[in-house]
């Protein structure tokens, strides 16, 4: 095994992976931008490294910094999260060319599964299909009509080398192919620099069903369970789930074969994910993800195997820890991504800031895979994801509510994140149902009426709260209430000219505090029980109306007593050290 890996990554990922190095006594080595010199991940590992730079093209994805970031440290490893370099052959050759492992499948398996084209060949070599189409690129719209006369309607136009949506377009009747097939093209081109696209058939309502695969350096390739990522919003997933609802089991079973299939097709060792469409009973290969996923958690939860600590093994040339028929899978467990983005109506607006309060739910089967604590700040130059909420139930009914639990005991203060809509979507009969597709956030969840305003933070200290005791009448019948109120609302709520206004201190942002009507009282009054630390006036002294007259000490803070009213002073009632109650009379001016 390692002694030494370096982490090319930041946030939730960078302490997933730092943690699971922790754990199997391998020594951590963290590289950071200039924003993240004392970000979690750093804050968690036995060394950091700066990379220099803001941006993530300036700093996580600077090659030659982290190349020598390698040599300074003398890591034998790299592991690359998901994102940066993850699917970077020409990293990925640089490090292995150093002799220094890439925690990763081999190049040749990322560059196959690069493109949709040859990651479809691959796939149909290997016996598993795509969605019905061709794998020849089109040469004009004519071949999109004659592919819908023969197949049925409608189709999708997808740019070969596109990706996330981009450069797809579905195609209703022959009448919008021209203008679909010349869309899609130009959209590519503009995307992705190539415009080559096929046809196929689209699925109108299909769900994301993934599985995950690993294998080692010695022929060993295993499945270990599906995710059912179907609650998406513009190729973001927001809810990611295992085992896939209403997927019965000689389907899983197939499932994973073909992903076994399509791995063992590419010489394909280490973590991975084949994804399909799943619709009507029928699964179809859609592409393959060649990194650890950021949803990867359900499945260890489920199959209680630590994906991360297998990666580092079959990286080490360790076989696997199990065989296929070791795995078992038990339970359901739902991840939800928390993006510190404001859902309000359904726009999903990024919102970075600082997080000044994070208190992340717990409870049984309840896990945080955060990458930022109470103080820390979510740049708006990388990723907003702030952390994964994953829950285990014994069945998905019980996992629905203790996420929904978790959710709703969630506190994040300081900036929006996307925990109401994942309540929305949640808490929605058609998910409970499981009657869900990928296009069901967009087309059918309203949350329009979602609305977050970030959470201020609640001060740098809580106000004090003083006691208030009312006489109520209730049908009828007296009751002494005693009530437990801020000292602001306190003077806020006293009566007009009843007393003198008391200014806390320190000072809040908001509250009364100050005198209240024009003509004031002369009899200066303080607002609740305390001490007198000071008196600042002596009988026949003119006072300004707010002019402190004496100090209260009360709940550890000192609170300034003003005058209501100008004039001269005929009387003071208390001395230095006197204990006075609320409403007591401390000075009275004529
Ligand atoms: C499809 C499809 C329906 N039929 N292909 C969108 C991104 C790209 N990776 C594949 N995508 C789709 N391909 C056919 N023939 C529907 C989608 C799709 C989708 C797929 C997976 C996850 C989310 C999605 C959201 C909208 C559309």
């Amino acid at each position: 095994m390692f002694t030494k890996v370096l982490i090319a990554n930041r946030g939730e990922i960078a302490v997933r992976v730092i943690r699971a190095c922790q754990e199997l006594g391998i020594g951590t080595v963290a590289v950071y931008s200039e924003l993240d010199r004392n970000a979690l991940h750093v804050r968690l590992a036995d060394e950091a490294y700066a990379l220099g730079g803001q941006t993530a093209a300036e700093s996580y994805l600077n090659t030659e910094a982290i190349l020598d970031v390698i040599r300074r440290s003398g890591a034998q490893a790299v592991h690359p999260g998901y994102g940066f370099f993850s699917e970077n052959t020409d990293f990925a050759r640089a490090i292995t060319d150093m002799g220094v492992t890439f925690i990763g499948p081999p190049p040749e398996a990322i560059e196959v599964m690069g493109d949709k084209v040859s990651s479809r060949i691959a796939a149909e070599k290997a016996g598993v299909a795509g969605v019905p189409g061709t794998t020849e690129f089109l040469n004009d719209s004519s071949e999109v009509v004659a592919f819908g006369k023969a197949h049925g309607w409608p189709v999708a136009i997808k740019a070969a080398y596109g990706g996330g949506g981009r450069g797809m377009r579905v195609v209703r009747s022959e009448v919008e192919a021209a203008e679909a097939f010349d869309s899609a093209r130009s959209e590519a081109l503009k995307g992705f620099g190539r415009d080559e696209c096929y046809v196929e058939r689209y699925l109108t309502w299909p769900r994301h069903i993934e599985m995950q695969i690993i294998g080692d350096t010695h022929g060993n390739v295993v499945w270990v369970g599906e995710r059912d990522c179907s609650a998406q919003r513009r190729h973001q997933k927001l809810v990611e789930e295992s085992p896939a609802p209403a997927f019965p089991d000689e389907i899983r079973q197939a499932m994973g074969e073909a992903a076994v299939k399509v791995a063992r097709a590419t010489g394909y060792y280490n973590a991975g994910t084949v994804e399909f469409l799943y619709q009507d009973g029928d699964f179809f290969f859609l592409e393959m993800n060649t990194r650890l996923q950021v949803e990867h958690p359900v499945t260890e939860m489920v199959a209680g195997i630590d994906l991360v600590a297998e990666q580092l093994r079959v990286a080490a040339g360790e076989p696997l820890s199990f065989s296929q028929d070791d795995i078992e899978r038990r339970g359901h467990a739902i991840e939800i991504r928390i993006n510190a983005e404001n859902p309000a109506g359904g726009k999903f607006l990024p919102a970075p800031g600082r997080i000044e309060t994070i208190v992340p739910p717990q409870g049984f089967g309840t896990r945080w895979d955060g990458g930022y604590e109470s103080g820390d700040e979510v740049s708006q130059y990388y990723d907003n994801l702030v952390g994964k909420l994953i829950c285990w139930g014994e069945d998905r009914p019980t996992a629905i509510r203790r996420t929904l639990r978790a959710l709703r005991e969630f506190r994040i203060e300081g900036l929006a994140t996307t925990i109401p809509a994942d309540i929305a979507i949640l808490e929605h009969p058609d998910f409970q149902a499981a009657e869900h597709s990928t296009k069901w956030v967009e087309d059918r969840l309203d949350l329009s009426q979602v609305g977050v305003e970030p959470v201020a933070p609640a001060g740098e200290e809580a106000e004090p709260k003083v006691r208030r005791d009312v006489d109520v009448e209730v049908n009828g019948k007296r009751f002494r209430v005693s009530m437990f109120v801020p000292e602001s609302s306190l003077v806020a709520a006293a009566p007009a000219g009843g007393r003198a206004g008391a200014t806390a201190r320190p000072r809040r942002g908001s509250g009364g505090g100050g005198a209240r009507g024009a003509a004031g009282s002369g009899s200066v009054t303080v607002p609740m029980q305390g001490t007198i630390v000071k008196v600042l006036v002596e009988e026949g002294q003119s006072v300004e109306s707010g002019q402190t007259v004496c100090v209260l000490e009360a709940m550890k803070m000192e609170n300034n007593i003003a005058a209501e009213v100008a004039g001269t002073v005929k009387e003071v009632k208390v001395a230095a050290g006197d204990s006075v109650g609320s409403g007591d009379v401390v000075v009275v001016i004529e």
